[in-house]
């Protein structure tokens, strides 16, 4: 399997608000010089440069102004002598209004976030933009010909919905290159997110739409992050009413009740007969992830990969989260192993 990758995520880096304090992020540049190192070692195929794609593919799944938004938010920040990452601090909840956009910056963070989890700092969105072409260069491989590729992004993007950045994500690298098949002429595309949180934006972008398939499982939100969304109720509008599958599962849940829930997600898909399979791909349900609490092994990785193969499409694996930096290499090349190892 040929692997994506570019230096560049380095560009990004930041900080969080953690347990009420600014830390440096858990979503660190070492987590996908991990997963490349893992790639290397176990030789899983050439790991070539993205190529660059034309800004209507963000758009295609994002709205123009927030497009617009990342574009420019680092300068419109600096611009009132601001030195450090931008964060929101205000957020139009509820009964406040979110009709009109605000023309300050400040207040423009506030509408295109979710939360204060997605720093913005002087090279960021390079890193973001170059991140959204590695997953929509794994799609051309695909369209070249080849069964799967795996699209090693940093930052992830499964928080990231149309209008809003959140959870680490700004553009939804998985959703930009599901949508760009559609473009290109797939009538139907399917979306699994095996990342240990919820994924929100792929599920905002494709709601109400029948043309794209989402299932997720995930930590439960009652207890989990993202917490308002992620529910088994979810099950998408409209046309789209029937085609957004939620799997929460509890605190602790190991690989026995997991695979069954695998198993069921990926029947479903199955029956979609999706032209494409895109993986949200976030290996966070690992035991000894520190921000996350799912009980799987190293080996466990392996077996969902040979589950993802049962959905039978072209797949595109797409990184998401995983912050066991030691084993989050480990783990992502387990399921791209396992998912060969199904594939005659
Ligand atoms: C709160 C935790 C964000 C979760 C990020 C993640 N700052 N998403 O791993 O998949
Ligand atoms: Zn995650």
């Amino acid at each position: 399997m040929l692997t994506v990758f570019s230096d560049s995520h380095r560009l990004h880096h930041g900080t969080e608000l953690k347990d009420g304090v600014l830390k440096p992020s858990f979503e660190q540049p070492s987590r996908a010089d991990t997963v490349r190192d893992r790639v290397q070692h176990v030789g899983l195929g050439d790991i070539i440069v993205p190529r660059t794609f034309d800004r209507a593919c963000y758009v295609n799944a994002h709205s123009e102004r927030y497009v617009s938004f990342l574009e420019t938010a680092w300068s419109e920040w600096t611009a009132t002598g601001r030195e450090h990452d931008a964060l929101p601090l205000v957020w139009p909840v509820r009964d406040l209004s979110n009709e009109h956009v605000p023309s300050f910056i400040d207040g423009k963070l506030g509408f295109f976030a979710m939360d204060a989890g997605s720093p913005i700092t002087a090279t960021t969105w390079e890193a973001v933009k170059t991140s959204a072409d590695i997953a929509l260069t794994g799609l051309s491989l695909i369209n070249e010909g080849h069964n799967s590729a795996f699209a090693l992004c940093r930052p992830p993007g499964h928080h990231a919905a149309r209008e809003y950045m959140g959870g680490y994500c700004y553009l939804n690298n998985a959703a930009i290159a599901a949508q760009h098949a559609l473009t290109q002429g797939a009538k139907r595309v399917a979306v699994l997110d095996v990342d240990f949180h919820h994924g929100n934006g792929t599920q905002n972008i494709f709601y109400d739409r029948n043309d794209v398939m989402f299932a997720s499982l995930h930590g439960d939100p009652s207890v989990s992050y993202p917490y308002y969304s992620g529910f088994s109720s979810e099950c998408g509008a409209g046309a789209g009413d029937g085609y957004n599958l939620n799997y929460p599962l509890p605190k602790n849940t190991t690989w026995h009740s997991y695979q069954n829930a695998l198993i069921h997600a990926c029947k479903k898909l199955r029956n979609f007969s999706p032209e494409l399979l895109v993986i949200s791909l976030g290996v966070d349900t690992f035991k000894d992830d520190p921000i996350s609490h799912f009980l799987l092994e190293s080996q466990d990785f392996f077996g969902m990969g040979e589950i993802i193969a049962t959905v039978g499409a072209p797949t595109l694996f797409v990184m998401e989260g995983g912050y066991m930096v030691d084993e989050i290499g480990i783990n992502a090349v387990n399921v791209l192993h396992g998912y060969e190892s199904k594939q005659f």
